[in-house]
């Protein structure tokens, strides 16, 4: 299968995140793609593509137009003001006031932000920007016929909502494409988000939708990041009653507990009347990962990609989490591998 991928990721590089209360150097880093790459180059895959244009309007399909001006915009503001550091957020409006979206810099961030872990530097937006694109271009290889493609996305996206970044996560990839495939005609798509953490945005841009389904599996909220969603009675809301799907799983699950829960989604998606699948890919379900704590094996990943395989769909691989640097680009890969051997 092609692999969708541009240089300009490296112009996302944070410094620090918190982790257990300390400032510390980010895990989601320019080398995570890197390691995808050579892993993707080492098997011959198949071709390595840099991404076409699409533009930004595809991108405010999902999100609002608003929240994509401010992440294009908002180092200037930051800039303008003298400072030099990455931005972080540092308030949030709290329950049980009415939000306005304030003029100042620090409290756009809290207002268009969940949590602190989403530091934009002077070049992120380009980076974010052209990791856009590559899903997009993926996207683009499949309606025209192919039975897959990857998109090698960094910054990952499944934790940005409708107008809010968090948990590495800006522009909704996953979303953007699943939109992508409704716009060019199809009525139904599937979103499968198997990273370790619960793809809190795609179920917040879909959540009063039918024509996404989304399945997501990971760790369970009452203990596990993003901490306030994922339960398995998020089902969604009005029309979209019936097309969200959580499989909370407990710390420590292994392929036997893990794959049992795809088995049930894979159901669910066959059963829907999908024309396409878009996977949230995320690897940090292996057992190594060193924010998550799940006990994926690397050989896993084949069988999971066999699994997804066989429900004959035409799908995109948008690369979500997965901060085991050394053995992310095995894992990855091999879940396309798994994929390639079955379809
Ligand atoms: C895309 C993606 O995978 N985002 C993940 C964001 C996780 N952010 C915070 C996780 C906090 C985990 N704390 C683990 C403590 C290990 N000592
Ligand atoms: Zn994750």
């Amino acid at each position: 299968m092609k692999t969708f991928y541009s240089e300009d990721h490296r112009l996302h590089h944070a410094n620090a995140e918190l982790n257990d209360g300390q400032l510390v150097p980010v895990f989601e880093k320019p080398s995570r793609a890197d390691m995808v790459l050579a892993r993707v180059e080492a098997v011959n895959l198949g071709p390595v593509l840099p991404p076409e244009a699409f533009g930004i309007a595809p991108l405010k399909r999902v999100h609002a137009g608003e929240y994509i001006d401010f992440l294009a915009g908002a180092w200037a503001e930051w800039a303008a003001l003298g400072r030099t550091n990455d931005m972080l957020p540092l308030a949030w409006p709290p329950r049980r006031v009415q939000a306005r979206c304030p003029k100042d810099i620090d409290g756009k961030l809290g207002y268009y932000s969940f949590d602190a872990g989403a530091p934009l530097t002077a070049t992120s937006w380009q980076a974010i920007y052209a990791g856009s694109q590559v899903a997009l271009s993926a996207q683009a290889a499949v309606a025209a016929g192919d039975r897959a493609a990857f998109a090698l996305c960094r910054p990952p996206g499944h934790h940005a909502g409708i107008d809010y970044m968090g948990g590495y996560c800006y522009v909704n990839n996953a979303a953007v494409v699943a939109q992508a495939f409704l716009d060019g005609g199809m009525r139904k798509v599937v979103v499968l988000d198997v990273d370790y953490h619960h793809g809190n945005g795609t179920q917040d841009i879909f959540y009063q939708r039918p024509d996404v389904l989304f399945l997501s599996i990971h760790g369970d909220p009452q203990t596990e990041y993003p901490c306030y969603t994922g339960y398995a009675d998020e089902r969604g809301e009005g029309a979209g009653l019936g097309y969200n799907h959580n499989y909370p799983l407990p710390v420590g699950s292994d392929w036997s507990v893990w794959s049992q829960a795809l088995q049930d989604a894979l159901r669910v998606a066959a059963g829907c009347g999908a024309e396409a699948v878009v996977v949230s890919l995320g690897v940090d379900t292996f057992a190594d990962d060193p924010i998550s704590q799940f006990k994926l094996r690397s050989d896993d990943y084949l069988r999971m990609g066999e699994m997804i395989a066989a429900l004959g769909l035409p799908t995109v691989f948008v690369m979500e989490g997965g901060y085991a640097v050394e053995e992310i680009g095995i894992n990855a890969v091999n879940t396309l591998l798994g994929f390639e051997q079955q379809a």
